[in-house]
């Protein structure tokens, strides 16, 4: 019998992000995207590669999604655990920490967090305990230690521990300006962090990141593991590789703590560019043929953001509507225009609240 645990680890697939169900329009959509990783970051579990997988919450994009959408996200975790391979969700902020359709995963081997708790599986002849809470929305930071001990984790003999959440550690970071979370409410102290633990697992942060010190330099009682998000679900990733983890966890002989190693396998992220342009100077052609050509020198397969600041007129709104945009740029071009001043956003809405959808400012 092996002494070792394999472990497939995501977060953060958003799912039914850019999947409207009744489209107005067809365009290419960032949806299909995230659907394609997910599958693709769930193969090494249908293939018996893994002994278990965990999802680290965010399974959704929002709390609220069409039966048809929580079908396509919960089916894949159900066939997983029917291959025998146990599955444990951690349900996340933007599912308001409570799984939609949750029907949809109902099966003796899929676990859910929708409390604090601990559950236990055998694997490989060692008994693994995996302890885990639901996205704590009000000052983590507080609540961390209780919400441990309301998993009852000490109480669960186990040859190996995990602890699932969703939630920021301290020295996680993010955004192109490296943010580091320290003291927030919202940050879980990195000295609250016990040991026992082989890992902690947690989704939440979008960025791929291992943490095995505090922000004084102090080793953490477990590295915490974040895979991040399986695409890029906002600017603040541009540049971010996406994918998702293979852990394998090893007991000691000794019955010390036990070695972790992780692997993160890369998924295919679209790339993001975001640009600027000024309007203005009386001549909407300019900022039409400075748009034109950010279109053009874009990959085809890009998520374009283009912020616009200066003086936007009438015809300025015309040339950055998405019916304009979408008579030239390919349709496999995601293309934003994002207007700086906010106060000019608003003056136009106040504006065009009576025309249709698709003559205002749209995302698309
Ligand atoms: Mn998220």
């Amino acid at each position: 019998m092996p002494e070792y645990v394999r472990i497939l680890f995501l977060a953060d697939t958003h799912l039914g992000f850019d999947l409207p169900m009744r489209p107005r329009i067809d365009r290419r959509r960032r949806g299909r995207d995230f659907l394609a990783n997910y599958a693709t970051a769930l193969a090494p579990a249908l293939a018996g590669e893994v002994d278990v997988v965990v999802h680290g919450g965010d399974v959704f994009d929002r709390s609220h999604v069409a039966p048809v959408i929580a079908y396509r996200a919960l089916e894949p975790l159900r066939a997983v655990a029917d291959r025998g391979v146990p599955v444990f969700i951690v349900p996340g902020n933007h599912e308001r920490s409570r799984l939609p359709h949750p029907h949809f995963a109902a099966h003796p081997g899929v676990h859910l967090f929708d409390r604090p708790r601990t559950f236990t599986v055998e694997v490989g002849g060692l008994t693994l305990a995996i302890s885990g809470f639901p996205y704590e929305r009000r000052g983590v930071r507080q609540r961390f230690v209780a919400l441990l001990q309301e998993t009852e984790w000490p109480s669960r003999p186990a040859d190996l521990r995990l602890l699932c959440m969703h939630q920021c550690v301290e020295g996680a970071a993010v955004g192109p300006s490296n943010y580091t979370f320290t003291t927030a409410e919202d940050v879980v102290r990195a000295s609250d962090l016990p040991a026992g633990f082989a890992a902690v697992l947690s989704g939440h942060i979008h960025r791929h990141q291992v943490l095995t010190r505090d922000l004084r330099g102090a080793p953490l009682a477990a590295p915490v593991l974040y895979p991040g998000s399986i695409e890029r679900t906002a600017l603040a990733e541009l540049g971010e590789p996406k994918g998702f983890l293979l852990l394998r966890l090893e007991s000691r002989a000794d019955g010390s703590r036990c070695s972790v190693d992780w692997e993160f396998r890369a998924l295919p992220a679209r790339p993001m560019i975001r640009e600027r342009v000024v309007a203005g100077g009386g001549d909407p052609r300019l900022l039409d043929e400075a748009i034109r050509g950010i279109v053009a020198a874009a990959p085809p397969d890009a998520v374009l953001s283009i912020g616009v600041s200066g003086t936007i007129g009438a015809a300025e709104w015309r040339v950055m509507s998405a019916s304009h945009i979408r008579g030239y740029a390919p349709p496999t071009l995601n293309v934003e225009i994002r207007i700086l001043d906010r106060a000019m956003v608003r003056r136009h809405r106040a504006r065009e609240s009576a025309s249709p959808p698709d003559a205002q400012l749209s995302m698309w």
